[in-house]
């Protein structure tokens, strides 16, 4: 049946009327039902190995147009749209966007799907359905609150299965119930899968806000993304959390494996499990405890896990990496603490070093750890980071087993990070190499060839202006936020942390407004613009949000400063916002504390839509700027050597750089009669205390250089011709960053399906 007449079928069945006839929410509801009709109807691609994805997070964003470019029906669904004089663009605008993550490393795990599926491999993901995701993000008065981000509501992606697994806890035991999403590859016929567990129970909306009693675990175990970690109850609930998904994960691969007609004993040959950070490692645990249930003897189940576990590190922070007290895992799945007590014992066997140890001297269980002695292969996700997990995090590791450390630098799917988010740059780039870049992306760096085109660089120029008048129109229509257009566009958009330092760029806004109050004016306005969320129980990262809001409300109010400066939060920063954000960038700020930023995956969006890059030496930066030049990055601050030095010394004082003249009057701004009419002085001062005297991520010792590079920048911005071949190179040496390339390399080196 031709596509107009599946989508009559379906809208006269569905609302007895003809599509014509239909508003934008049902013509929604029938695209979605068709789109996820023939997702689902497709084969899953064959072969004798199968992967599977653990992850915490999949953060998918809106499906609709993802769906359809991958079936190969965007086009024609756009016309049939168009014929009835209706818009694709708004009605997907309509589709909540699935809130299954917080930032990059759930993104990542969803570019993987993408990039796994195109290249027609057997790989699906296991993960967990949230009904109300992180949370929405509000703000009110100058702060954030939370809400359940309820994004289930009507029709949605998810297919019901018929899938039950029971999982066996401390005293009870709950069914998990199986939903799946599809993931169908583009330019094949074959589609994967995303599997996401869910409560057969599962509780209605919380009390207030995003409050909910974490004890009622048979209800709330789905409710929320890292629910609120800062007592006991919470943190618990995570781990009940991660047994669910890894108990009944492990129990679908065993089930598969049987129908696939292959024995347990064939499981490492069959089966690969990427654990991706260490949320889901009780996955190694948990299936030798069923391999040994089902008659394998212990010695053979810890060799078929060992072969089939394969663990990637997404952090060197000592504070995110997982140690979970073992009465907690007494509690949770005390089926599990023999075999932990068990693996720990192996280990001690052997080795004597308390630095390698899987559970310490207090008791806790060290997931990392248990994943590197059990697991067959260990990756960094960018070339530094993997270089400082070998030299120096994971060094005692990396001395005993040399050969399961690899790297492998992220990527980022350019079909929804250029393709579908910047359709004016793909058709130009289309006309200038040809399309052969979708199936190789390295091939864009054919622009090259256009480096000295003067009306290329324009029409580079015309779509950056283009990209920043569309999210001027949506950011005023959305949020009531006026901006110029004519602005330089400077943006930082990821999860709020002290590392990620948006605390130095504050300090970078307080700069120039004192610089417009003084009467030096730039040479252009410029426009910062924020985006992200801190978790509920990060009170620094909320401070810092306070900061920048309050900054946005004195420059908003000051007609002298406004017309030079302006400052604005996107509120609930999520993935959609990050789609018309990014096309519309030209200065991306990338300014971790090197060292600390094991990769970051923004940055290889950013550049690709031709917006140069602001950065540190962290993480992929450091391979950006390999890549383009140093003409085309601006790069600045302490090298990761140089802070890795400063850390093993205790040699950093940040009052001896918050004495220097230029620095000192930036932060005691904080506290300024200024912001603290327009902010909470509690908050404020706190910060400010924090940056004097601790400055854990030594935002003082980067700031000077900070703000001089980003004047050169900004200097360099007015000779437009100049710039636009800064922002073609960027374009052209990104392909690099495809994630495809990053999953060829995986399946090369790790997986091995075909
Ligand atoms: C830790 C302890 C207890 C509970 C939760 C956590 C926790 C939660 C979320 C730890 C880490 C995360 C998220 C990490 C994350 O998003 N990491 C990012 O991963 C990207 C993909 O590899 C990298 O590009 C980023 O550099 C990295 O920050």
């Amino acid at each position: 049946m031709q596509l107009n007449e599946q989508v009559f079928q379906l809208t006269q069945e569905r609302f007895g009327r003809s599509p014509d006839q239909c508003d934008d929410h049902q013509l929604y509801e029938a695209l979605l039902l068709l789109t996820r009709r023939m997702a689902e109807q497709r084969p899953a691609p064959q072969g004798e190995r199968k992967l599977y994805y653990f992850s915490a997070e999949f953060l998918v964003g809106k499906l609709l147009s993802n769906q359809l470019l991958a079936l190969g029906l965007y086009q024609e669904v756009k016309e049939l749209l168009a014929g009835m004089d209706r818009d694709l663009g708004v009605i997907e605008s309509l589709e909540p966007e699935p809130a299954l993550g917080n930032g990059g490393l759930g993104r990542l795990a969803a570019c993987f799907l993408d990039s796994i599926a195109a290249l027609g491999l057997p790989g699906d993901g296991v993960g967990l359905n949230y009904h109300y995701g992180l949370f929405r993000q509000h703000f009110v008065h100058n702060k954030q609150t939370e809400e359940p981000d309820t994004w289930l509501e009507g029709e949605n992606w998810l297919i019901p299965t018929g899938k039950r697994f029971s999982v066996p806890f401390g005293g009870f035991t709950l069914n998990a119930v199986l939903y799946d999403m599809a993931v169908p590859g583009a330019g094949n016929e074959t589609a994967n899968r995303l599997h996401l567990f869910d409560l057969e129970e599962p509780a209605p909306l919380p009390w207030v806000g995003i409050r909910f009693d974490k004890g009622d675990i048979a209800h709330c175990l789905t409710s929320f993304l890292y629910p609120d970690d800062s007592d006991r109850a919470g943190q618990l609930l995570r781990v009940y959390q991660q047994y669910f998904m890894v108990s009944a994960g492990a129990q679908l691969i065993l089930q598969e494996l049987e129908e696939r007609g292959y024995s347990l004993e064939e499981l490492a040959e069959r089966v690969v499990i990427q654990i991706n950070d260490t949320h889901p490692s009780m996955i190694i645990p948990e299936l030798i405890r069923l391999l040994t249930q089902r008659g394998m003897s212990f010695n053979q189940a810890i060799d078929q896990v060992s072969r089939t576990c394969a663990y990637t590190n997404h952090t060197i922070l000592a504070e995110a990496l997982e140690k979970w007290p073992l009465d907690y895992i007494q509690t949770v799945a005390p089926q599990l603490v023999p075999i932990l007590l068990e693996l720990h014992r192996r280990v001690e066997e052997i080795h004597h070093d308390p630095k390698v140890s899987i559970i310490d001297g207090e008791g806790r269980v060290h997931m990392a750890h248990m994943d590197i002695h059990y697991g067959f292969s260990v990756n960094g996700v960018a070339a530094l980071h993997t270089e400082i997990l070998k030299n120096s995090e994971l060094k005692a590791f990396c001395d005993l087993y040399p050969q399961k450390f690899n790297n492998k630098t992220n990527g980022v799917t350019f079909r929804r990070w250029l393709e579908a988010c910047n359709g004016e740059l793909t058709a130009l780039i289309d006309q200038c190499v040809g399309r052969d870049w979708r199936r190789d992306t390295t091939k864009l760096e054919g622009l090259m060839k256009f480096a000295q085109d003067p009306s290329v660089l324009q029409r580079l120029l015309d779509i950056k202006q283009h990209n920043k008048d569309r999210l001027c129109r949506l950011l005023w229509s959305e949020q009531g936020v006026e901006l110029d257009p004519q602005s330089v566009f400077d943006i930082q958009i990821k999860r709020l942390h002290e590392y990620k330092r948006q605390q130095m760029n504050a300090l970078y806004v307080i700069h120039q407004y004192l610089e417009i109050k003084a009467g030096r004016l730039p040479r252009r306005p410029i426009t910062v613009l924020f985006g992200g969320k801190a978790a509920p129980a990060y009170v620094m990262a909320k401070h810092i949000i306070h900061l920048i809001l309050c900054l946005q409300q004195l420059i908003e109010s000051d007609p002298q400063v406004r017309p030079w400066l302006r400052l604005a939060m996107v509120e609930n920063y999520n993935v959609t916002w990050a789609e018309a954000l990014i096309p519309a960038c030209d200065i991306s700020e990338q300014i971790s504390l090197a060292s600390k930023e094991a990769s970051g995956t923004g940055n290889m969006k950013f550049m690709a839509n031709g917006a140069v890059t602001l950065g540190t030496m962290d993480g992929a930066n450091v391979e950006i700027a390999q890549l383009v030049g140093e003409e085309n990055i601006y790069t600045f601050g302490a090298s990761s050597d140089q802070v890795i030095t400063l850390y093993a010394e205790e040699g950093y004082q940040p009052l001896s750089y918050y004495h220097r003249p230029q620095v000192e009057r930036l932060v005691d701004f904080l506290v300024s009669p200024e912001l603290l009419s327009v902010g909470d002085p509690a908050s404020l001062s706190t910060l400010w205390k924090d940056m004097k005297s601790k400055d854990w991520f030594m935002a003082l010792l980067d700031v000077e250089d900070y703000i001089a590079t980003k004047e050169r920048a900004l200097e360099d911005y007015e000779d437009r011709m100049a710039w636009a071949k800064k922002m073609l190179v960027n374009i052209a040496k990104s392909g690099y960053f495809s994630s495809d390339r990053t999953i060829r390399q995986y399946n090369e080196d790790i997986w091995r399906l075909k």
